[in-house]
């Protein structure tokens, strides 16, 4: 059985928003497309306190870009983005959520930021995605969203190393290219962790 996972598609990470992944907007019609295919469909949802250790403003003098070490792991700084109720935190409007089965929330935890959405990215907190997906019947999951260089890749990852056959929709994502090549990179740590990447009309046909 299969589920599509659509990760992170809200305003913030649209063109305009805080955290804006160039292109990301792109991702909605493909991802429309898609869901008519599937059964079985999850969303995430970039989901942090205002207090967020993740954001560069509650770090005195620090931008975004820079890195740090937050409570013991490795953090990039990112914009204050996806703050809990606010609009920028919401599903982009032409999304369609009407056959979405549930939705799972990452990042509330202040002291550690949550690009996956199975696990935090220390592992210590699970969001409850894989054991959900097990007990509806999940055997394949096919990802698509943002961004695809941190909580699309890392999330793919995740779902590969849980034991679940995954796919990756190449042209249902667009990275944040912090450097110009990490779209690529990211597909090539996909690939070389065994997950497949393919576009919609490969599926489709
Ligand atoms: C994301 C950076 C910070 C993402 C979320 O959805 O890819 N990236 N928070
Ligand atoms: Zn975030």
């Amino acid at each position: 059985m299969k589920a599509l996972i659509i990760v992170d598609v809200q305003h913030d990470f649209l063109p305009g928003g805080a955290l804006a992944v160039p292109k990301g907007d792109e991702v909605i019609a493909v991802i429309n497309e898609l869901q008519a295919h599937f059964d079985y469909i999850i969303a995430t949802q970039d989901w942090h306190p205002a207090d967020h250790g993740s954001f560069a403003a509650n770090h005195e003098g620090k931008k975004p870009g820079e890195i740090i070490d937050l409570a013991g792991t490795q953090q990039i700084l990112w914009p204050v983005h996806c703050v809990q109720g606010s609009q920028g935190a919401d599903f982009a409007d032409t999304l369609d959520k009407s056959k979405w089965q549930k939705v799972f929330r990452k990042g509330q935890d202040p002291k550690i930021d949550s690009y996956s959405g199975f696990f935090d990215n220390g592992r210590g907190h699970d969001t409850g995605l894989g054991d959900y997906l097990k007990s509806i019947g999940i055997t394949d999951v096919f990802i698509t969203g943002l961004a695809a260089d941190y909580c699309v890749k890392f999330t793919a990852l995740d779902a590969q190393s849980l034991g679940f056959e995954t796919t990756l929709f190449r042209d249902a994502t667009r990275a944040v290219n912090l450097q110009p090549d990490d779209f690529e990179k990211a597909l090539a740590d996909m690939k070389a962790a065994g997950i497949n990447i393919i576009t919609k009309e490969d599926y489709l046909h």
